[in-house]
């Protein structure tokens, strides 16, 4: 059976987990956790590599203690430490860690003194009062609790892009090494680049419908065949994600990537216009009566109601249909648009690269120039820099800058904002660098008026140019901070301040919908990457999906000015 490297994350998230409720080293918990989503966000097939036996590649924090762990993972689909772990502790348990307010130590507490170990079992403690007597819980606490569980109850598990990705390609692939598949597409939401995907919606033309199912059930991943018809099969696989199929003849091809590629929004408004024009628009094709007038592919579609291609991206009903009608449809920015970078970390604060290193990834990706932003002093527990290490690595930045060719390095720093909006470096320090970004890291249980007050007067700040990920939502993990973006985008707009939208798979910050506010009051967007390690430019294509969703293009994007123009709008904000 494959193994995955969200696999092998999970495996990773839940020894950290168990270990947690032991009361192990903390250490050691964030050992595991870091490494969770270090292999869970890797765009590269660890399980592959052992099979090969080719030597794993260097990650962040991965020793060879963990690296062992990873191969044991990929060969045998075990984990000898996990599986003892499990053996000690009640293995529900660990769902109580993720009810909010719920740590370690309560888990424990709830656990030796009520015996409780399931979601289902704290539900009915809470509900029965037995809880507000326990040490270091109150009737307050309990009533949280018991809406919490609810809410995780109720909350169906969407998987985030970077995760999705890795299924999708492996069984893509899958599919696509059978010689009785023609041509194969992930559809749904997957190729409109959602930030999280409910399920995979695969479709494959041609062929033989009934063997291209038995391939689609026999995939080694597949622990459920929820369906299996004669075009049609759904499975749900060991991780919990559901995967669709459809099998079309290759004529219906472009009508049915269009019906399952969505959104259902997008789709209805399209067959609205079919239905003026007398056509019925369905997975199958376009009609006209019995007579199929289009359909082998999208664009077909979109010319029987007299529409040019959307990309997949836009299609959310959310003026795109206009918007193509009128003949104003955006050309979304592409991956290779992006000439720099303007937020990457290194050893100097918690990155894992040296600056050099993390250079020349970029180079290698076709970029021409970074800058190096680390964390600001505020920061402890990510070594934020002072202002004596920001003037010694502005230093080590020239050097380099002398030392390399083909891509320039920019001194940078990601500023703490404090709770009053000022900036976590003071301005002698700042007018020395050429960039700066700013971000909210901490208080993020401000009230709006007063979240959105802080930010607002971090924009006033003459030398900031980027706020980055604004919202400081952490998807499945932190909801975004209580703040009005619509004030915030007015604000950048007036002192010329532009927006980040964070690429990390965790982050994706801006949300689309900003992507678009930001556009349309003028406030550029800077696509970034965050990268931590070398690895993690890689993860700009996600950021460059979740830009296209919002309508972005190379002109809106600040990293994909030419490094003199770009230096040209750094310089005018700091004179403003
Ligand atoms: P997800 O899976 O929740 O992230 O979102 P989608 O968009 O992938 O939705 P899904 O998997 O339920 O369905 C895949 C596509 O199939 C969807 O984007 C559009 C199409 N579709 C599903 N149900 C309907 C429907 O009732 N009417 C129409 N017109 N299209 C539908
Ligand atoms: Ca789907
Ligand atoms: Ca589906």
């Amino acid at each position: 059976m494959p193994v995955h490297n969200a696999d092998i994350a999970r495996v990773f998230e839940a020894i950290a987990d168990l270990l947690d409720i032991q009361e192990a080293n903390p250490f050691r918990v964030r050992a595991y956790r870091n490494a969770a989503r270090t292999v869970g966000e890797l765009q590269l097939d660890l399980a592959a590599l052992v099979a090969k036996g080719a030597p794993l590649p260097k990650l962040p924090g991965i020793g060879a203690d963990l690296s062992a762990k990873i191969r044991e993972i990929a060969a045998s689909g075990k984990c000898a430490l996990l599986e003892r772990l499990q053996r000690e502790l009640p293995p529900a348990i660990t769902e109580l860690l993720h009810i909010p307010g719920l740590g370690p130590k309560r888990v424990r507490t709830l656990w030796h003194e009520l015996e409780i170990q399931t979601l289902e079992q704290l539900a009915r403690a809470a509900h029965d009062g037995r809880i507000r007597g326990l040490t270091g819980f109150g009737p307050k606490t309990e009533a949280r609790v018991l809406q919490a569980v609810r809410q995780q109850q109720s909350k169906a598990t969407r998987f985030k892009l970077a995760v999705a990705a890795q299924y999708a390609q492996s069984y893509a692939s899958w599919l696509r090494q059978s010689p009785c598949v023609a041509q194969v597409e992930v559809a749904g939401s997957f190729r409109r680049m959602r930030e999280t995907v409910g399920d995979l919606d695969i479709l494959v033309a041609g062929g033989d419908a009934g063997a291209v199912i038995e391939r689609f059930t026999g995939y080694g991943e597949v622990a459920q065949v929820v369906s299996s018809g004669s075009t049609r099969a759904a499975v749900r696989l060991r991780s919990g994600l559901g995967v669709d199929l459809r099998v079309v003849p290759q004529q219906s091809y472009g009508a049915a990537l269009h019906y399952f590629t969505g959104s259902k929004a997008h789709n209805i408004a399209i067959r609205k216009l079919g239905q003026a024009r007398g056509l019925k628009i369905n997975e199958y094709g376009v009609f006209r009566g019995t007579q199929r007038i289009a359909g082998e592919t999208e664009e077909s579609v979109y010319r029987s109601v007299g529409l040019p291609f959307i990309l997949p991206e836009l299609r959310e009903d959310r003026g795109e249909i206009e918007a193509a009608r009128e003949g104003r449809l955006p050309r979304l920015v592409e991956a290779g648009d992006l000439r720099g970078d303007l937020h990457v970390h290194t050893q100097w604060s918690d990155g894992h690269g040296s600056i050099a290193q993390m250079a020349q990834a970029a180079l290698r990706r076709g970029l021409q120039y970074i800058a190096i932003t680390e964390h600001s002093r505020r920061l402890a527990v990510a070594h934020g820099l002072d202002p004596v290490r920001l003037l010694q690595q502005g230093r080590e930045i020239e050097r380099i800058n002398r030392e390399l060719a083909g891509i320039t390095v920019l001194k940078g720093i990601e500023a703490d904002i404090l709770e009053d909006g000022s900036l976590d470096m003071p301005e002698s320090a700042l007018k020395g660098l050429e960039i700066v970004i700013g971000a909210v890291h901490s208080r993020f249980d401000l009230s709006r008026a007063r979240q959105t007050e802080r930010v607002l007067a971090a924009l006033e700040r003459p030398r900031l140019h980027i706020l980055a990920h604004p919202t400081g939502r952490l998807i499945g993990v932190r909801e975004p901070y209580d703040i009005d973006m619509a004030a915030v985008i007015r604000k950048a707009a007036e002192k010329g301040v532009a927006l980040e939208l964070n690429a990390h798979p965790e982050r994706l910050d801006l949300l689309d919908t900003h992507c678009r506010m930001a556009k349309d009051a003028g406030v550029p967007v800077a696509v970034n990457s965050d990268a931590h390690s070398e690895r993690e430019f890689d993860n700009l294509r996600f950021g460059i999906g979740q830009a296209r969703r919002g309508w972005i293009e190379a002109a809106d994007c600040l990293n994909a000015r030419p490094l003199d123009e770009l230096r040209r709008w750094l310089t005018a904000r700091t004179s403003r």
